[in-house]
């Protein structure tokens, strides 16, 4: 693997290549030893001719289909390298105490139900919503590398990315989170056999080599100075990301290196993608650097809502494409609500339900008005409990289904 391809504010692009398949050709296959013969499928019969139920291109387009996380059985991951890496000091007693437990079962309760009526907001909306299967994440495993029990399906967001008619699983980083693809494999078989591409990214050995043991996580002095240099707590021992580390525009691709999604990772999407999309890298100054959507969100074609306290050291080339880049207000969150895996920043985790309708938190007024100044109309809900285990409302989704076409925004 070469670094030099990746150059922060680069654009990573490959060459077409000619032996590129044509993803609805025929399939060729040998029969009987000598006779070749074209067949229309080799596994369970699909109508090829019919339009994939996954399609989308972009975080606005009019939204069609979406899934949305559960939080059913949710665990609390054990402290390791990874997990110390985006969690502050004091927020490590709370994993040593409750480490492969469930999260606190009446905070949980409380997030069922504040999701359910997000669902049924989405279908007021007129969107369709999916939802994974009910697994027991508190089932221990073991690969012949590590040991580990699960953490949830809560954020779909993180696993899953849709880019044109294809759904990607990510590898993930986390080894509470290698066997999360399970809870979504009815879903991905569904969408498959009705004619979507469906991909699973290189699955990660996650043994020691991937993680950096030493990796300093006292300071936040220190971490900050380890990611201006590019140096995280994931290795560049083999390929692993997140799917929220990656936002779609179009043609572009925004991709941010981070404690769960190293540079290997990036590299196999860009050339997994091939010369239709451009992925650029960008930086941000965060020293807890995890998923683009709480720091980089863009909303519309040129429309980036931007947090100020993690500011991007690209920003003058969205400038210059005359992009517009609105600061995100001050969350609303109050000190003392529980947020165990994530900032308050959530509050510009929104999902876009078209350019003109925004889910947004309801106690986030400032948020709501600055949506608001932009022609933007929010759709209020309450997901305070469910914001405790790690996500807003566009780490809660995996846009599906988006009326749109594949564009050049850039
Ligand atoms: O603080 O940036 C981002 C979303 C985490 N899944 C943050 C939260």
């Amino acid at each position: 693997m070469k670094r030099a391809l990746l150059t922060y504010g680069s654009v990573i692009q490959l060459q077409a290549r000619q032996n590129v398949i044509a993803s609805r050709s025929k399939l060729v296959v040998a029969v009987q030893g000598t006779r070749k013969q074209h067949v229309d499928t080799v596994g369970p019969k699909v109508d090829r001719q019919k339009k994939s139920p996954v399609c989308s291109y972009n975080e606005w387009d009019p939204l069609d289909e979406v899934i949305v996380g559960r939080p059913d059985n949710a665990c609390v991951p054990s402290l390791t390298p990874e997990v110390k890496a985006i969690s502050s000091p004091q927020q490590w007693e709370f994993f040593r105490k409750f480490g492969g437990q469930f999260f606190p079962q009446e905070h949980l309760k409380k997030a069922v139900s504040q999701i359910e009526e997000m669902c049924n907001v989405l279908r007021h909306e007129g969107v369709t919503v999916r939802r994974p299967d009910i697994v027991d994440w508190s089932k221990a495993y073991e690969t012949p590398d590590f040991k580990s029990k699960g953490m949830y399906a809560a954020m779909p967001r993180d696993i899953l990315i849709v880019i044109g008619e294809e759904i990607i699983e990510a590898p993930m980083a986390w080894r509470s989170r290698f066997f999360e693809y399970r809870a979504y494999r009815s879903l991905m078989k569904e969408y498959f056999q009705a004619g979507a591409k469906w991909t699973t990214a290189p699955k990660p050995l996650m043994s020691d080599e991937l993680y950096d043991q030493n990796y300093p996580v006292e300071s936040v002095e220190h971490r900050y100075k380890l990611s201006s240099e590019g140096r995280y707590v994931t290795t560049e021992f083999e390929p692993c990301f997140d799917a929220a580390d990656f936002m779609r525009c179009g043609k572009d691709i925004f991709a941010q290196q981070s404690q769960v999604t190293n540079l290997f990772g990036i590299e196999w999407m860009a050339r997994h993608l091939g010369p239709d999309y451009k992925i650029h890298l960008l930086q941000f100054k965060d020293p807890n650097a995890m998923h683009i959507d709480g720091t980089f969100n863009v909303v519309g074609p040129g429309l980036v809502i931007v947090n100020p306290a993690r500011p991007c050291l690209q920003s003058e080339m969205f400038k210059k494409a005359g992009w517009k880049l609105v600061e995100a207000p001050k969350p609303m969150v109050p000190d003392d609500h529980p947020l165990w895996m994530t900032s308050k920043w959530l509050s510009m985790n929104v999902l876009m339900l078209d350019e003109q309708r925004v889910m947004v938190c309801k106690h986030e007024t400032p948020t709501i008005k600055m949506f608001e100044s932009l022609g933007i109309k929010a759709i209020p809900v309450d997901i305070r409990f469910a914001n405790s285990i790690g996500g807003g409302f566009h780490c809660w989704t995996t846009d599906v289904r988006r009326r749109g076409v594949l564009e050049s925004y850039f």
